[in-house]
């Protein structure tokens, strides 16, 4: 097989992953957002750029079906980075991962009383392990999607889930009460791609390291 693959999802990520591929001379020669096509070709001949959903990135490069991805932090860690090397913290797509609760939730006493805490959320990795460091009981309930509503109707106790605004906690009257990590987009490289491959994928590495922002 030759050339390059890169596995991105639409949307924010595609969006702010764009400074780095410019700099490094792969610019895709077609918006995904307009575009119906999955295979994208780039400036570059031999780098080409395959369109998946955000949680679908860590597999595609993971068996090597593209060499190279950008992943939320959210999304290697419930995935587990088996094969993976994240070479670069990007930067990018920042949030925080948080804890939140109906206004008038007592959320000190419920996680101090011993009893279990209903935790709704699709990042039941992250819940588990972050509760479980601070000895609070759970029960998780995975959700996949619209996690804010869970607590409202009375689903959970709280939710764990993103926030970068605030925006959405705010219209569905919750209150963030902790942060459990801040969360970043990660360049992940197939383990074996980046030994057999690290003529082509190096310089790649170090065109996106050189287009960072600052910390
Ligand atoms: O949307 P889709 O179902 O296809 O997949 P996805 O949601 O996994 O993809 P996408 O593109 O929405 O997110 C990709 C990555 O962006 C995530 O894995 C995160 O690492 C990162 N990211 C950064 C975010 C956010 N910010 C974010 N705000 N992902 C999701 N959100 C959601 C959050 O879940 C909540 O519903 O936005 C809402 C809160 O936003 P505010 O601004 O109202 O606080
Ligand atoms: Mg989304």
């Amino acid at each position: 097989m030759t050339g390059i693959t890169l596995a991105l999802s639409k949307g924010r990520i595609f969006e702010e992953t764009m400074p780095l591929l410019e700099a490094a001379g792969i610019r895709p020669l077609e918006d995904p957002e307009s575009s119906r096509k999955l295979i994208i070709a780039t400036e570059r001949p031999d780098v080409r750029v395959v369109i998946v959903r955000a949680t679908d990135v860590p597999t595609y490069v993971q068996h090597g079906a593209a060499d190279l991805g950008v992943a939320g932090r959210d999304v290697l860690l419930e995935h587990g980075g088996d094969g993976l090397v994240q070479p670069l913290d990007l930067r990018i797509a920042r949030c925080r991962m948080m804890v939140a609760c109906a206004e008038g939730f007592d959320y000190a006493s419920a996680v101090r009383s011993g009893a279990r805490l209903r935790v709704a959320t699709k990042y039941v990795s992250i819940a588990r392990e972050h509760f479980a460091a601070k000895g609070v009981h759970v029960d998780l309930i995975k959700l996949y999607g619209s996690m804010e509503l869970a607590p409202l109707v009375g689903l959970a106790d709280v939710i764990v889930d993103l926030v970068s605004t605030g925006g959405t906690l705010k219209a569905n009257k919750l209150v963030a009460m902790e942060e459990v990590m801040p969360i970043s987009s990660r360049l992940v490289v197939n383990r074996a791609a980046l030994k057999l491959r690290r003529t082509e994928i190096d310089p790649i590495i170090q065109c996106f390291s050189g287009a960072l922002t600052p910390a």
